[in-house]
């Protein structure tokens, strides 16, 4: 290694903001704000009101969902403009808890400590999993016996077994148990058990039960070789290139962002962040002071990823079922894990630790949950003028953003979900994917060896990575300048010179149009260029313009199974790229709130067959984010990072670039290191 020639590249910046900001530190606040996660004694008094109410045995009672009940908006706003411990907000718990085998909607108020409400939920679709009902769920194969015999027909060693669950869809049966199938891997010599499944096994476990009730083992496909899968640093030989080389950051005059209790303040951006255990983190009341005006305004009241639906696309018995939601099924926050600093976050990063919950109801400690930090490097804006004669003008800015980042692992797939905030008013959330391919057994070893359609990519001898799609919706409750917005698509539209009146045969042109209702919100991104806003129609610039936000989508997929096919009927708000709703608090859930099993009977496509008023009202965006996914060789045995993401980008909402006098971070030398 050629270590002399080492570059310590130094990154020694100031932070961006006009107006004084003292370094970081996570402060406790004397008034909690009505958004904030459910705190540890708060769910703690969740799990004691249920278990008071129903001392029922611990196995016959299980908690899904326990999370902070959404305070009327209304409230929240008023709240958030008057005297700090002028208005308390009643905290509340919505909780879904299995009671003897029913489905129990709680709904307490943490103050006196009672239950306001208890339904039973009757309708398709069951709550979310919990982590420990599919710990139990993975055992059960090992003491099995007609498993037993399986694994030893194969001449595998049973030991080196581990299973894992997998959600089981909905295909138009009228069964309505709570059950789970159960595929195993084999983790000898490789850690990496998704590329060496243990294939054409049937185990499909009654969740209630907690029992295997069908298995069928129908024939015998080896299990791919361990070989050049294992992922771990200290399993792989030499030579380690290429080179990266090193960066030390150091932030001297501390960060440029304030933590108090949840809230955030940068630059001229103040945001809360809460979390979910289905949603993971969610963001609020993100609002931007605006220089000229003297005032901050508000962007963004919510936004959270609302649902991630992922089919595969091998409709052989072993795959049809593979069709996940994993924030419904599995919960974004539930399946949220700790970052490790210096790798997940840069050094400079500050960390934030999360309660979840257990199913027992006991609050759970996540450590390193959620990371805030500042990014370098960018170019704000510049330009070189060089039509001057006899001189050169260059003006250059450079940019920092901030970024909350968290990380949604989903058994195989790691989701690195991040919001990224600008100084000159944009938002973009992005998502980047690493993790492993989910593997089908095959017997080529080499693609002239296939001989029918495998489903998927050869990524290796005797491994298939299925095709399969990763569609995130995005629940965005954009409140531009106040509450009440409207939707315009602009469209781009060509027009034909005819009356000779210019010597060019066409040029384009736009025409806006306001949506009146939820039909007009469905948008599929497409070959028609148009531009999609949302804007307050009741506040102009100075020269006339509406206030507004413009979704500047990444990349859009579309989805390529049938409407009438039973997982996309459950994943039907991917039909469209782009939905907006009237607010609506109890619709939060694209997919429905009750996912596992459903029969898409609870989703956006349905709420807005209701073709509601979206007109200078309260509306919510929803934006699907889709990647097809046809795996490659470089995608195994583990994928480098695959991004998208979209943009939130003012337009007309200042009354000019509100950072032409934003200076760059200083330049500055490393302490004790000559210039
Ligand atoms: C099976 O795996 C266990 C655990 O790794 C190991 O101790 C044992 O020797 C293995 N048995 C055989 C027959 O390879
Ligand atoms: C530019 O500079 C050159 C050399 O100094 C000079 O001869 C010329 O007149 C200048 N041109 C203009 C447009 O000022
Ligand atoms: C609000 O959402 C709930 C749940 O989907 C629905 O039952 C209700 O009709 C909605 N209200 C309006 C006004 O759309
Ligand atoms: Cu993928």
């Amino acid at each position: 290694m050629a270590s002399s020639k080492k570059l310590i590249l130094l990154l020694v910046l100031a932070f961006l903001s006009f107006e004084a900001v003292v370094s970081a530190v996570v402060t406790p606040l004397q008034f909690p704000h009505p958004l904030d996660p459910l705190t540890k004694e708060e769910i703690t008094t969740v799990q004691t009101i249920v278990r008071t109410k129903y001392p029922t045995s611990k196995n016959s009672l299980t908690f899904h969902y326990i999370g902070l009940d959404d305070p009327d908006k209304t409230s929240v706003l008023t709240w958030e403009h008057s005297m700090p411990g002028a208005i308390t907000i009643p905290r509340k718990s919505f909780a879904i808890v299995i009671i003897n085998g029913e489905t129990h909607e709680i709904l307490i108020d943490l103050t006196p400590k009672i239950i306001l409400s208890d339904k039973i939920h009757t309708g398709h679709g069951f709550p979310t999993l919990s982590v420990e009902e599919q710990t139990a769920a993975i055992l059960l194969p090992l003491s099995h016996e007609p498993f037993k015999e399986s694994i030893k027909k194969r001449g595998l060693n049973l030991s080196e077994v581990v299973c894992s669950t997998f959600t089981v869809g909905w295909y138009g049966e009228d069964n309505s148990k709570r059950s789970l199938r159960v595929d195993c891997f084999m983790k000898e010599t490789t850690v990496n058990i998704y590329v060496r499944p243990i294939s054409e096994l049937y185990i499909l476990v009654d969740l209630d039960l907690m029992k295997i009730v069908e298995y069928h083992d129908r024939a015998t496909r080896p299990v791919p070789t361990a070989d050049n899968t294992d992922y771990r640093f200290s399993n792989q030989q030499p030579p380690f290139g290429p080179k990266q080389h090193s960066l030390a950051s150091h932030q001297p005059q501390g960060p440029g962002f304030q933590i108090k209790g949840h809230s955030i303040s940068w630059a001229n951006w103040k945001f809360h962040i809460g979390f979910d255990s289905r949603a993971g983190v969610v963001l609020s009341l993100a609002s931007i002071y605006d220089l000229e005006k003297h005032k901050s305004r508000r962007v963004m009241y919510r936004g959270f990823i609302s649902e991630l639906f992922v089919p595969y696309q091998d409709p052989s018995e072993d795959w049809y079922f593979k069709t996940f939601f994993d924030a419904g099924e599995f919960g974004f926050g539930l399946s949220t894990v700790s970052m490790q600093p210096n790798r997940d976050c840069p050094s400079h990063a500050q960390f934030l630790d999360v309660f979840v919950h257990t199913n027992d109801g006991s609050p759970s400690l996540l450590k390193n949950a959620i990371c805030v930090f500042e990014q370098y490097g960018d170019i704000m804006w510049r330009h070189t003028e060089t039509g001057i004669p006899n001189e050169t003008i260059l003006e250059s800015r450079s940019e920092v953003n901030l970024i909350v980042r968290s990380v949604v692992t989903v058994g195989n797939y790691d989701n690195i979900i991040d919001w990224q905030f600008k100084a000159s008013g944009s938002i973009k959330p992005a998502i980047a994917l690493s993790g492993i391919l989910e593997i089908k057994p095959v017997e080529a070893k080499h693609k002239s060896e296939i001989k029918i359609d495998e489903h998927g990519t050869l990524v290796s001898a005797n491994s298939v990575g299925i095709y399969h799609d990763h569609f995130y919706i995005y629940h965005l409750d954009l409140d531009i300048d106040g509450v009440e917005n409207s939707f315009e698509q602009t469209s781009l539209k060509t027009v034909r010179v005819t009356d000779g009146s210019s010597k060019r045969k066409s040029y384009w042109t736009v025409e806006t149009k306001t949506a009146n209702t939820e039909s007009d919100g469905k948008i599929t991104i497409g070959m028609a260029p148009a531009e999609l806003a949302v804007v307050n129609p009741n506040k102009k610039t100075a020269v006339g313009n509406d206030v507004g936000y413009r979704l500047i989508p990444g990349t859009t997929a579309h989805p390529l199974l049938t409407e009438d096919d039973y997982p996309q009927i459950r994943g039907a708000f991917t039909n469209h790229n782009v939905w907006v709703t009237p607010y609506n608090i109890s619709q939060k859930w694209a997919g429905g709130l009750y996912v596992d099993q459903s029969r898409g009977e609870d989703t956006l496509a349905v709420w807005t067959q209701q073709n509601r008023n979206i007109k200078n009202t309260d509306i919510v965006l929803w934006h699907v984010v889709g990647i097809h996914h046809v795996p490659a060789q470089e995608d195994f045995p583990i994928m480098p990072l695959l991004s998208t993401g979209f943009e939130l980008r003012p337009t007309n909402f200042f009354e000019r670039n509100p950072v032409l006098k934003t200076l760059s971070p200083n330049d500055l030398t490393w302490p004790g290191c000559p210039k």
